[in-house]
């Protein structure tokens, strides 16, 4: 049993956990990180892959843009499609912004490394953690492993444990509200030792179901298929998994994926969920403790890394200013950016899967839109606009 001081305690190691404990330590504001996994789980968790313009950047201004300068990839653009036909919008030209690939497992090994280089003190298999006293009193942790039990006292604490942490559950049942939408289909995404055969994302409307055609190296690529909820991977041998990507994302013109060896595979349920507020007295929520997009519009992780931003300058307001402004508005500050990355995030998800027993009516609508948004520049630049990131303010 041993007690710690800290000022901010944060839970979670994700990139929000750590991404902020890294703001803060710039600030000289010390923190400490608790996390359930180990470091290496945490490293090698394959999820988002596609950072926005406005993440980047935030990366480079906090001095973690030397590899994803370096390995990242950067695309002007993304292709959607039609049943095989293909129209590409083009980021660069319609926004003077690009979008990176980089993987989210990339973003936080670089962070890892860089908290401990730093001396950060980040803790992994940390234990069962609970969180008291955050509304009235000294804020604090209680870690308890096997039969032992820390308590860390802190000024503020951070939830950033994801869609299943502790830290949402701690919110007094009549504090908040949720608003959510369960999305019926999932994606089942692989990771393949295949070189990437073309430069940008696909993103394909088929009768049989939406796709993905993603990358993450120039010697590994991402798919997904639009499947059932809960769907059974072991009806899916790889060979039946390649087929279907080459039906749903093969192109008129010939082109289609390149099969490799399936490295990874596994199976995502689509979900739109927003908590209000995202803070409680002194505990403050960021990234999928708060809220959780569907992946289409690929901007869970940046919005994760946005509110950790508004948290770190409003924490910073605090300690250096003794100005509580930006703390007091910070669930505000996120929910406007938080609630246009979900309608975005639905409308992509709405626009390009395939919705079983939808009134002919509606598929029809559905495929009007699309071939609107391929052939319209307004609509277009509307989509690209989103999906590049707006600005932080
Ligand atoms: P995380 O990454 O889930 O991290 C939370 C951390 O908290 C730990 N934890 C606890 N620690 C201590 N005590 C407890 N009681 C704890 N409970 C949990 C967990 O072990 C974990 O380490 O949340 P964070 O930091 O908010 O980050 C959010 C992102 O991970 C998430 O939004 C993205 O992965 C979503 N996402 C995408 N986002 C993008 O921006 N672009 C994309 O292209 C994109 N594609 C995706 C995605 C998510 C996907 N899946 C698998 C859900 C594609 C997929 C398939
Ligand atoms: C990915 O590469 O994992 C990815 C890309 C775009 C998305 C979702 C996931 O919309």
């Amino acid at each position: 049993m041993a007690d710690f001081n800290t000022q901010v305690g944060i839970v979670g190691a994700g990139p929000a956990g750590l991404m902020l404990s890294h703001l803060l330590h710039l600030h000289g504001i010390h923190s400490i990180v608790l996390e359930a996994r180990t470091r290496q789980y945490c490293e090698e968790r394959v999820r988002a892959g596609v950072l926005e313009h406005t993440t980047v950047a935030m990366l480079r201004a906090a001095g973690l843009g030397e590899r994803l300068e370096r390995e990242g990839l950067r695309h002007c653009g993304i292709d959607l499609g039609l049943h095989g036909e293909r129209h590409r919008v083009p980021f660069v030209e319609l926004t003077g912004k690009a979008v990176t690939v980089y993987g989210q497992q990339e973003v936080v090994k670089d962070l890892i490394a860089r908290r401990l280089s730093d001396g950060g003190d980040l803790r992994f298999e940390c234990g069962a953690v609970s969180l008291d006293n955050f509304i009235e009193g000294q804020p604090s942790l209680r870690v308890s492993k096997e039969g032992s039990v820390d308590t860390i006292r802190c000024d503020y604490i951070a939830g950033c444990d994801g869609a299943h942490g502790v830290s949402r559950a701690a919110f007094p049942i009549d504090s908040y509200h949720i608003y959510e939408r369960v999305y019926p289909f999932a994606w089942l995404g692989i990771l393949a030792e295949a070189a990437p055969s073309r430069e940008e994302l696909l993103y394909m409307h088929h009768s049989r179901g939406f796709a993905l055609y993603s990358m993450r190296s120039p010697q590994i690529t991402r798919l997904y298929l639009q499947c059932a909820p809960g769907e059974d991977l072991s009806q899916w041998p790889d060979d039946r998994i390649w087929t279907e990507l080459e039906t749903r994302l093969g192109c008129k013109d010939g082109w289609k994926p390149t099969i490799g060896r399936v490295l990874q595979k596994g199976v995502t349920g689509m979900h739109s969920f927003v908590m209000e507020p995202m803070q409680c007295g002194k505990l403050f929520l960021a990234g999928d403790a708060a809220h959780i997009v569907p992946p289409t519009g690929a901007k869970g992780m940046n919005l994760a890394l946005a509110d950790v931003y508004y948290l770190a300058e409003a924490l910073h307001n605090h300690y250096s200013a003794n100005n509580d402004e930006k703390l007091q508005a910070y669930s505000a500050t996120c929910l406007q950016r938080v609630w246009n990355a979900q309608r975005f995030s639905w409308w992509m998800t709405s626009l390009l899967h395939r919705f079983e027993n939808a009134p002919p009516f509606d598929q029809k609508k559905q495929q009007a839109e699309l071939r609107y948004v391929m052939r319209s520049r307004a609509a277009s630049a509307s989509l690209a606009e989103n999906y590049v990131g707006l600005p932080l303010e």
